[in-house]
């Protein structure tokens, strides 16, 4: 990229997300004090804390964290006498009478600082779902919307020496216009559901930055540093120790560098996931950062990564925590899941259906497990409204921002089985500019829905015309036919594209048996993946698969007693961590392929 299409095309980026440019990214390795742990919570399905009588918002809401000024002064809220959830933690499954509660609940912590000079102090959510409005000391800092995605405030002028507090209005109410909307086949788990860190700074920092390999190549890194501060023309050094790399570039009034250099890289992969150690500095500020380089393209219907085809042994996730069904939240909960993922030997992960908590990103970058990352534009929103679109391409940059730098993610889904309408090719169609220019090296594809023409499978939805791969979810035997249906079908597509099944499966029991043609049995759903398993070997343009899915989780769709009771059961393996007939069957399936 010319120095000045690197200018036009970092304020195209300004332009269109204004708000955007707030995130600071991989908080993994900045300068930083956890607030996690006990959070006082007050429960308030009527919002009596914001709002009046009259639904007016009021001056005096909880925010303020009133005490009685004497014996006769009426405050009818007391967080210090309340109870507590802790944080990083949905509200769901800490407390029983909260189980099923979609709403609003204030959370306040109280912090001792000590204000040091030179230093810039921002409060910084992992995710809070799904709106959340924040308070420091009774002022607000801001708010904001979308549950899987993290934000932060600049809390530096607020701080006092000594106590202070922090308040957080965190709602959780299912809206129609919301991302995603009314309709989800997952638990609307409510919250600070991530880490809430203090993050200290230099007066002017490293911000964010895109060190990557360009696309289609194997030497060149191409990308930008971005500060944030009042001196904005500074010098930016980049060290990779063990790439020999050492390069000086200058930012431009605005405190933008363009970085270019080449080198010789070890590549990431599965088999070699290879981590540099990136070190950026510029005047008082270091960041240290722990990056992978490989190139991923398509040609045909191939997919390639450092230059050679590869097929994605896949499975879908939730981000559900293992033996204990709530949103999962640490690097632990992560690594079990992607553990069980490697025994049924997959190189790839869909991370469906929105944005996961980065240390899931980080486990798969050691671990070497390639990712598809979504956004929850899922069924039916609300393609027409402005705002919804707004908020979509709001999350879709946040998720880009954080994990652009992240080199398991190869794939940006801007989608799932959404229907066909000239407003939702509108809407997706601005999600994929977007994704483009925020990043130009990574592959874009959604989950889409075929249509069967009798035998055939006909891939002609209208976005696949603006996608790199396609993907198609399908549930012959499930909620389509019988499972030995699969292999009569012959898949036709209208795109010279690389296909992914990003989901197929079947529902059991851990446990229950019986014939093969009873359902919620494990042998029923054994013997869809045999069926489909067949089909999928016949599909010559296939270079990926992600059944559905890897863990059994929790969803208010599945009411059926004793079968379901509220968990979806379509996982591999069961939420207690047994694992069912059709695990070893797609074990099997994914070592040969390995042995090819
Ligand atoms: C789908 C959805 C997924 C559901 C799954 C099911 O097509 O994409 O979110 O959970 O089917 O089990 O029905």
């Amino acid at each position: 990229m010319k120095f000045l299409t690197a200018i036009i095309f970092l304020s195209s980026l300004t332009a269109i997300f204004p708000q955007q440019h707030y995130l600071i990214t991989n908080i993994t390795n900045r300068n930083k004090i956890s607030l996690d742990g006990k959070w006082r919570i007050i429960i308030d399905p009527y919002e009596v804390g914001y709002y009046d009588y009259r639904y007016k918002p009021r001056k005096d809401g909880y925010f303020l964290n009133k005490h009685p000024k004497d014996k006769n002064d009426l405050v009818e809220y007391n967080f210090d006498k309340s109870e507590t959830l802790e944080v990083p933690g949905d509200w769901n499954t800490q407390k029983k009478e909260l189980f099923l509660y979609e709403g609003t609940i204030w959370y306040k912590k109280s912090f001792n600082y000590k204000i040091k000079t030179g230093v810039r102090t921002f409060i910084y959510f992992g995710a809070a779902n799904y709106d959340a409005i924040v308070y420091i000391n009774g002022k607000k800092l801001g708010e904001h919307v979308g549950g899987f995605t993290p934000f932060n405030f600049e809390v530096t002028k607020y701080l006092k020496n000594g106590n202070n507090f922090i308040v957080v209005k965190v709602d959780d109410k299912r809206l129609k216009d919301g991302v995603p909307t009314l309709d989800t086949d997952w638990w609307n788990y409510g919250g600070l559901t991530r880490d809430v860190y203090l993050v200290e700074e230099p007066e002017t920092f490293i911000q964010d930055y895109f060190i990557q390999l360009k696309k289609g190549s194997l030497n060149e890194i191409s990308g930008w540093v971005k500060l944030n501060g009042i001196i904005k023309r500074k010098e930016i050094d980049i060290h990779i120790h063990a790439a020999g790399i050492d390069k000086k570039f200058e930012t431009n009034e605005n405190g933008i560098a363009e970085i270019k250099f080449s080198g010789k890289f070890k590549l990431w992969s599965p088999d070699n996931p290879y981590l540099y150690n990136v070190k950026i500095i510029s005047g008082t500020d270091t960041v240290n950062d722990q990056i992978g380089f490989r190139s991923i393209e398509t040609k045909g219907n191939e997919i390639l990564l450092n230059k050679k085809p590869i097929f994605l042994r896949g499975i879908s996730m939730h981000e559900e925590a293992p033996f204990r069904s709530g949103r999962a939240f640490s690097s632990a909960d992560d690594r079990t899941l992607l553990t069980w993922a490697k025994e049924l030997g997959c190189n790839y992960v869909r991370l469906a259906h929105y944005p996961y908590n980065e240390h899931m990103i980080r486990e798969a970058e050691k671990m070497g497990m390639l990712l598809w990352s979504e956004i929850p534009v899922y069924w039916t929103i609300q393609w027409e409204n402005p705002n919804t679109l707004e908020n979509a391409l709001n999350q879709l940059t946040e998720n880009i921002t954080r994990d652009k730098n992240r080199a398991p993610v190869i794939i940006w889904s801007m989608g799932n089985e959404t229907p066909r309408s000239d407003a939702r090719l509108k809407f997706l169609k601005s999600l994929i500019e977007s994704a483009r220019i925020l990043d130009p090296t990574r592959l874009i594809s959604a989950a889409t829905e075929t249509h069967y023409d009798r035998n055939k499978i006909i891939i002609d939805d209208p976005l696949g015309k603006y996608l790199d791969v396609i993907g198609v979810n399908e549930y012959i035997g499930w909620y389509n036919g019988k499972p030995e249906d699969a292999i009569k079908k012959e898949w036709v597509s209208e795109y010279n594209k690389p296909l992914i099944i990003s989901e197929l499966g079947a529902a059991a029991l851990y446990g229950y048996h019986g014939d093969k043609n009873t359902r919620w049995t494990e042998e029923y759903q054994a013997n869809v993946y045999k069926y489909q398993i067949e089909m999928l070997k016949k599909i010559s343009f296939l270079r990926g698969v992600s059944p559905w899915i890897l863990m059994d989780f929790r969803s208010p769709r599945r009411p059926l007693p004793y079968f379901q009771d509220f968990y979806n059961r379509k996982g591999l393996i069961s939420n207690r961590g047994e694992k069912k007939e059709a695990f070893y069957i797609l074990r099997d399936f994914y070592n040969k392929l390995k042995s090819n």
